[in-house]
């Protein structure tokens, strides 16, 4: 290769750029699930408490959960996510309400 101003030794090569690797965790979508039981007064406190939502917020998300039969109520890395599942299913099990709340990759 002839050599010029930027290649002053003519050589000839692949230029690869090192590109440091940082990829970002995956992150995960807690959602609410509708029933026909589950009293909407307990859904609004399960918003306010675990996901620490403003009532009129809450009120607005389980209204939405209710009329189109789930909402995303968080997105969180993985182990946070599932902490809020467990809290949310523990909880409602406790206060025997039939509410469900899963998570699902973005
Ligand atoms: N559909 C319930 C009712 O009419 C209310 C409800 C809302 C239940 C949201 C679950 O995730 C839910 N009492």
């Amino acid at each position: 290769m002839a050599a010029d101003k930027t290649n002053p030794d003519g050589d000839t090569g692949v230029i690869t750029k090192t590109r440091p690797k940082t990829e970002r965790p995956p992150l995960y979508k807690v959602m609410l699930l509708n029933d026909d039981y589950t009293p909407m007064e307990f859904v609004i406190v399960v918003l306010e408490r675990f996901f620490g939502i403003s009532h009129q917020q809450a009120v607005d998300i389980m209204l939405t959960v209710h009329r189109k039969g789930l909402a995303v109520v968080g997105v969180f890395s993985y182990e946070i996510a599932e902490t809020k599942v467990t809290q949310v299913m523990d909880f409602s099990r406790r206060n025997q309400h039939p509410l469900q709340c899963t998570m699902e990759r973005e």
